[in-house]
């Protein structure tokens, strides 16, 4: 190889984010799938069926008892997120929201959450409605303002939920700075990263500072739209300890199935990042340069508000994009009606391009006050570009655009 070329030339789209984490991909096809701990030397890991195992004696096993607390097909998929994430541990949930239950139950009754303003419907909604019911004082705050975050911890908080780029507007995080702040106050409160949007490729919270890294892997760990599953993982050997309790204790576990398809995911996680980022910023510069777009928000642009610490923390962008289309609740339905290669559903981080409507799919769930104040309105459009052609994605969006106001063409 010539010596002068470098190792992490991604082209155009990677200028000035950072470079990509050592031995990435190799780690995502390696790591905890190692043949010689099967006795047939397997390469690729079982689907271990099975609910229990044999012991040798009562209480003298092989390593598995009962498979909501272990099940080999599972272990191999949390050493893999493990080493994916620069984590001592990893454990799969049955969900990602089965994931923030978990994690949540770390709590007691009396104890304060502080939540980033914007997170997923599902998560709001948990927090709001759920975890206030049992006792639990949960408060939002804007963490792009790492002074607001800071003004808003009280005695008792205990847990920081972070959620970067949030769902769906978009907002990015400095996750160090906040870090630092919240630590700084109190070592002892637990900072949760919600890193579905980036995925494992893009962004590592636990070496920002972050204590919990976790995931709906239903999305872009998985990336194939067939599995739900959520993913937690940590370098602290308490929070590990506690959380594999509640895991068992709790029981929402995933299927041996799903971890099998998940830990496939992830072996193609690098190569897929990378041509969502490509798509994205394609179909972004489209649509920002298009006058029936009012604004566009996608962290990769320079426009993007947070662009320079998305550069900084980041090693990419997702294929998450959401923008303002002109015109009325009626505009942005009519485009959303007429996509032919995007279908209208909600999740997103799959292998095929969605679109969706915020404020009537996925965040139905987060108060109509809430919503207006964080720009969830009816012209905001939440596009998952997927892995298709790019030229395709365009095109699509163009004939879209064009059935929501037909007068400008
Ligand atoms: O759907 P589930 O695997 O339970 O994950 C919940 C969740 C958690 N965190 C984020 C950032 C998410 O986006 C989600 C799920 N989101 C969608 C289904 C959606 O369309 O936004």
């Amino acid at each position: 190889m010539d010596p002068k070329q470098k190792t992490d030339d991604r082209g155009d789209v990677f200028a000035g984010f950072r470079s990509t984490f050592k031995s990435f991909a190799t780690e995502a096809i390696h790591v905890g799938q190692e043949p010689e701990q099967w006795k047939s030397m397997a390469v690729v890991p079982p689907i271990s069926l099975s609910t229990t195992f044999k012991q040798h004696g009562p209480g003298n096993h092989a390593g598995f008892e009962y498979s909501r607390s272990g099940n080999p097909t599972r272990n191999c998929l949390e050493k893999a997120v493990a080493a994916l994430d620069g984590a001592k541990y990893s454990l799969a949930l049955a969900s990602g929201l089965a994931a923030t239950v978990t994690i949540t139950h770390m709590l007691k009754t009396g104890d304060g959450i502080v939540c980033m303003d914007d997170v997923y419907g599902g998560t709001n909604r948990y927090f709001q409605r759920i975890a206030t019911e049992v006792g639990l004082e949960v408060s939002f705050a804007d963490c792009t303002k790492p002074e607001l975050v800071k003004a808003a911890l009280k005695p008792n908080t205990k847990l920081v939920w972070i959620e970067t780029p949030t769902n769906p507007t978009m907002k990015v995080v400095d996750i160090k700075a906040c870090s630092d702040v919240i630590h700084e106050h109190n070592k002892d409160i637990v900072v949760v990263v919600d890193n579905t949007f980036m995925s494992a490729y893009f962004q590592r919270p636990l070496a920002l500072g972050a204590d919990i890294c976790m995931y709906s892997a239903t999305k872009y760990m998985n990336g194939h739209s067939d599995v739900v599953m959520g993913l937690v993982s940590t370098n602290r050997d308490d929070l590990n300890e506690r959380l594999r309790f509640l895991q068992n204790a709790l029981g929402g576990v995933p299927s041996p199935f799903d971890c099998f398809l998940c830990n496939r995911g992830l072996k193609t996680l690098h190569l897929r990042m990378e041509r969502h980022f490509k798509n994205a910023m394609g179909a972004a510069k489209f649509l920002e340069a298009d006058p029936r777009v009012e604004r566009v928000i996608f962290p990769g642009l320079p426009s993007h508000p947070q662009h320079e610490v998305m550069k900084k923390q980041c090693t990419g962008c997702p294929g998450m994009i959401t923008f303002y289309i002109k015109g009325t609740l009626e505009h942005a339905s009519t485009f959303l009606s007429n996509l032919k290669i995007f279908a209208i559903a909600e999740s997103l981080g799959g292998y095929e391009s969605l679109a969706e409507h915020p404020a009537i799919m996925t965040h139905a769930s987060v108060p109509e006050k809430e919503r207006c104040l964080l720009g969830i309105s009816d012209t905001l459009i939440r596009l998952s570009v997927g892995l298709e052609d790019e030229a395709d994605i365009i095109a699509d969006l163009e004939q879209a655009l064009a059935a929501a106001h037909p007068m400008k063409n």
